[in-house]
C-alpha cells in the first residue's frame, strides 16, 4: 500500500451548525456556538470538523441552497467568526471540512438571478434550460424531492432543471464558465486554511447527453432520474479537471457524497491512485430497508435485516481493500438516528446498542464519521403529526403521495416519515437537563427531543461507562493500533442472522470483532479464548466468557 495518508488515521466529527450550540439566543445554532464547544469535539478525541453549509441562503433545504458562496449566513456569525473558529481548531489540533454544494445554487444566486433575466444573458448558460415539450415539461424526470425536476419561468417561456427543490436550480457543468466559478470558489476558502471538503451530491454533475426519459415505475408521476444522471459521461474529466486545477495544489482531505456508487465507481472516483477524490459516501447500506411500491421510493417502516447489513458493509470492506477508501457512517443529518435504524432505542438496551453499532462500525477500515449527538446514543424523534415537521423533503413527500396522488394514506405515511425523516437527525444537540438541554437561551428553532433530560452531554460526562467515553476509546484505538485503521477484512458466517463478525488482519496482528444484534444470549466461538487480550467490550466483565454475548454485546479481541 501507498504511504498511508493522515485522512485514513483520522475520525471525523459531524456538526450540523443549526442545531449545534446557539450562542445569542435567537434559537438557532452559530459559529461562536460551535467554538465554544470545540473543547468538547476535542476531549472526544476526532481529528476532523466536517461542518454542513454556513452559507448565505434563503434556506429552503437549511443551506444547501446557497446564494452567496463567498458570505456566512448571518444568523450563524460573520467572516471573523469563521476564522476564529478555523484558527481555535488549529490550534487544538482539529481539521475543518467545508461542504462544497455546486450540483446546484439557490435560486436567489446572482447567477441565477442574471441567468432568469434573458436567453441572451451572459449568466443564461449557467443553469439548464429547455424548451417545452408538447407543451410541458421537456422530460418526464422527478425532483429528489418530489414532483417535477422542471419549473417553468415565465418570462422566457422556458423550463429549468433542478433535481432537488424548484428553489436549487442545476449548475451546467458543460460550461467551462461553471466550472471556473466554482475552482475559484473552492481556491476562496482553500486560501483561507480549511482542511478540505464534503462534497454534495458530486455524482449527479455530468447530465446524460440529450436528457432523457428516466425509468417509471407502473402508475408514478415521474420517472426517477437518479440512476440516469449519477456518475454521468464527463463525471470523470470534471473531476480530474477539479483535482489538476485545485486539490493537487493543497494536503488537504475530500469526500464526494455519490448516491448511487458502486465499489466500481468508487474506486473510479476516488481510488487510491485516481487522483481525484479521496474517498466517497456510498448509500447501499442506508438503503436496505425499502417500500414494496416502489413509487414511495424511500418512504417505508421496515427494519434493517442483519443478513444484508452485513452483505452490503462487508462488500464495501473488500472490495476497496487496497483500491479505494471506505467512509464508515451510520447516520447524518439526511438519516434517521442509528441506534433507532440498526438497533433499537428502547431504554432497556439503548445504551449497549449504541455501543454495539459503534464497535462494529469502528473496527472495519475506512474513515469514521460520527455525527452530532451519535457519541451520546441520540435517538429518532418518535414525531406523530404532520406539523412536527420541519424538512422539505418530507412535507412534500407527505402532500405528493397522501394529498395529491393518494398512494398512501395518512397514517401510514407518519409512520414512514417516523422512520425515515431527516428531521430525526435534526434536533438540537443535548448538552444537559436545564431548559432547551443548554443548546439556546430562547426559543429553538426545531424542538427537542423529548428525552434530553436523561441522554445528555452533561450526564455523559460525568458517567465511565456512558457512550460518550466509550466512543472515546473507539477513536484512541484506532489511533494506536494500524490494524485498525489499514488491516484486511475477512466476514466470518455471513448467514449469521443473529451477530455480525468478522477479522481484520495487518501482517502478524489480527483483530477479532464479534457483535449481537440481538436481544438475547448467543454463544460464538472464534477461538477468542486463546487472543492476546480483550481490547474492548460494551459490558463491564466481558472478559468472563469469552463466547457468551449477552443482548447487543460486542467485544474486540487481538492475536498475535
Ligand atoms: O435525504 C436523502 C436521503 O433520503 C436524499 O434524497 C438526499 O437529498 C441526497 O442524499 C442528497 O443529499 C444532499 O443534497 C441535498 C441536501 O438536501 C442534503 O441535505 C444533502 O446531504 C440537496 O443539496
Amino acid at each position: 500500500m501507498a504511504e498511508t495518508k493522515w485522512w485514513q488515521k483520522s475520525v471525523v466529527y459531524q456538526v450540523y451548525p443549526r442545531s449545534y450550540q446557539d450562542s445569542n439566543g435567537d434559537g438557532v445554532g452559530d459559529l461562536p456556538g460551535l467554538t465554544s464547544r470545540l473543547p468538547y469535539i476535542k476531549q472526544l478525541g476526532a481529528d476532523v470538523i466536517w461542518l454542513n453549509p454556513i452559507y448565505e441562503s434563503p434556506d429552503q433545504d437549511n443551506g444547501y441552497d446557497i446564494s452567496d458562496y463567498r458570505k456566512i449566513q448571518p444568523v450563524y456569525g460573520t467572516m471573523a467568526d469563521f476564522q476564529t473558529l478555523l484558527d481555535r481548531a488549529h490550534e487544538l489540533g482539529l481539521k475543518i471540512l467545508m461542504d462544497l454544494v455546486v450540483n446546484h445554487t439557490s435560486d436567489q444566486h446572482r447567477w441565477f438571478q442574471e441567468s432568469r433575466k434573458s436567453k441572451d444573458n451572459p449568466y443564461r448558460d449557467y443553469y439548464i434550460w429547455r424548451d417545452p415539450k408538447n407543451g410541458g415539461e421537456p422530460n418526464n424526470w422527478g425532483s429528489f424531492f418530489s414532483g417535477s425536476a422542471w419549473s417553468f419561468d415565465a418570462q422566457t417561456k422556458q423550463y429549468y432543471l433542478h433535481l432537488f427543490a424548484s428553489g436549487q436550480p442545476d449548475l451546467n457543468w458543460e460550461n467551462p464558465a461553471v466550472r471556473q466559478s466554482v475552482w475559484e470558489v473552492m481556491r476562496f476558502w482553500l486560501d483561507k486554511g480549511i482542511d478540505g471538503f464534503r462534497m454534495d451530491v458530486i455524482n449527479l454533475i455530468s447530465k446524460p447527453q440529450g436528457l432523457p426519459d428516466a425509468p417509471q415505475a407502473d402508475g408514478a408521476a415521474f420517472g426517477s432520474a437518479g440512476a440516469l444522471v449519477a456518475n454521468g459521461l464527463r463525471l470523470q474529466e470534471f473531476l480530474q479537471e477539479m483535482n489538476d486545477q485545485v486539490l493537487s495544489h493543497y494536503d488537504i482531505m475530500t469526500v464526494g457524497e455519490m448516491p448511487g456508487a458502486t465499489p466500481a465507481s468508487a474506486i473510479k472516483y476516488a481510488g487510491l491512485d485516481a487522483k481525484k477524490l479521496n474517498m466517497v459516501f456510498q448509500f447501499e447500506h442506508v438503503g436496505l430497508s425499502a417500500n414494496p411500491d416502489r413509487r414511495l421510493g424511500k418512504w417505508n417502516d421496515q427494519p434493517v435485516k442483519l443478513l444484508d447489513l452485513k452483505k452490503t458493509l462487508s462488500h464495501w470492506q473488500t472490495d476497496l481493500d487496497g483500491k479505494g477508501w471506505n467512509s464508515l457512517y451510520w447516520n447524518n443529518h439526511d438519516q434517521p438516528r442509528a441506534v433507532s435504524r440498526f438497533a433499537t432505542d428502547d431504554p432497556k438496551y439503548r445504551v449497549r446498542a449504541a455501543k454495539m453499532l459503534a464497535t462494529t462500525l469502528h473496527m472495519m477500515q475506512g474513515t469514521p464519521y460520527v455525527y452530532e449527538g451519535e457519541e451520546l446514543g441520540m435517538t429518532n424523534a418518535h414525531l406523530t403529526a404532520l406539523s412536527q415537521y420541519e424538512d422539505l423533503e418530507s412535507l412534500n413527500a407527505y402532500h405528493e403521495f397522501v394529498d395529491k396522488e393518494g398512494l398512501v394514506d395518512g397514517k401510514t405515511m407518519l409512520a414512514y416519515l417516523a422512520n425515515m425523516s431527516r428531521d430525526n437527525a435534526r434536533t438540537p444537540m443535548q448538552w444537559d437537563n436545564s431548559d432547551n438541554a443548554g443548546f439556546t437561551n430562547g426559543h429553538p428553532w426545531y424542538a427537542l427531543n423529548a428525552n434530553y433530560p436523561e441522554i445528555n452531554v452533561q450526564s455523559a460526562l460525568t458517567d465511565p461507562d456512558s457512550v460518550f467515553y466509550y466512543y472515546q476509546k473507539l477513536i484512541a484505538l484506532r489511533h494506536d493500533f494500524d490494524v485498525i485503521s489499514l488491516g484486511s477484512f475477512q466476514e466470518l458466517d455471513p448467514h449469521d442472522d443473529k451477530a455480525f463478525a468478522y477479522f481484520r488482519q495487518l501482517q502478524g496482528q489480527r483483530l477479532l470483532v464479534v457483535s449481537n444484534f440481538t436481544k438475547q444470549n448467543i454463544r460464538r466461538d472464534y477461538n477468542q479464548q486463546v487472543a492476546k487480550k480483550m481490547l474492548i467490550g460494551n459490558y463491564a466483565d466481558s472478559g468472563q466468557d469469552s463466547a457468551l454475548f449477552r443482548p447487543y454485546e460486542s467485544k474486540v479481541f487481538l492475536y498475535e
